[in-house]
């Protein structure tokens, strides 16, 4: 709200400015039991969002993980949609119309359950009133599955269960 008074005032002389919007999100990752297994601290650049993913106890292996449609996470966290997909796209980096804004590269967790990631999302934004918005009516969640994406199975990935669940939040 307050933002986006901001640039009706100023309009395009203070989104040239980064420092001026520059914004932070943060999402606390949860299993079907409601243990802690990580956080995901996001950051607003002028390219988009980068998420730096922390983390722990999750098992080791391959995992898809996503930006869904819901700031929902109630388990096994259906509650959370589908992916998020503001420009009506097919899912997947192999697809040809794809992929969804929340479509992100496969994770592998190392045997001890643990992992630090930084990853550059450019088809997210945090900055609220966007199209792209994670901040949209219904919110946004990160999730990470039980398997693996296969970058081209609409709409999902094949991406198996839902094993952790983290409503983005402001
Ligand atoms: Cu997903």
């Amino acid at each position: 709200m307050h933002f986006s008074r901001f640039f009706a005032v100023l309009g395009i002389a203070c989104a040239a400015s980064f420092s001026a919007y520059a914004q932070t999100a943060k999402a606390s990752l949860k299993d079907a039991s409601g243990k802690d297994v990580g956080t995901v601290n996001l950051t607003q650049t002028p390219h988009g969002v980068l998420l730096k993913l922390s983390l722990k106890g999750i098992p080791a292996g391959e995992h898809a993980f996503h930006v869904h449609a819901v700031g929902k996470c109630e388990p096994p966290f259906a509650s959370a949609g589908g992916h998020f997909n503001p420009g009506a796209k097919k899912h997947g980096m192999a697809a040809a119309d794809g992929p969804h804004a929340g479509d992100m590269p496969n994770l592998y967790v190392p045997a001890s359950g643990e992992l630090v990631v930084e990853i550059a999302n450019p088809a997210i934004s945090l900055v609220k009133g966007q199209p792209n918005s994670v901040f949209d009516a219904d919110g946004s969640a990160i999730i990470v599955h039980a398997g693996v994406d296969d970058y081209k199975t609409d709409p999902t990935g094949n991406a198996g269960d839902r094993i952790a669940c983290a409503v983005i939040a402001e």
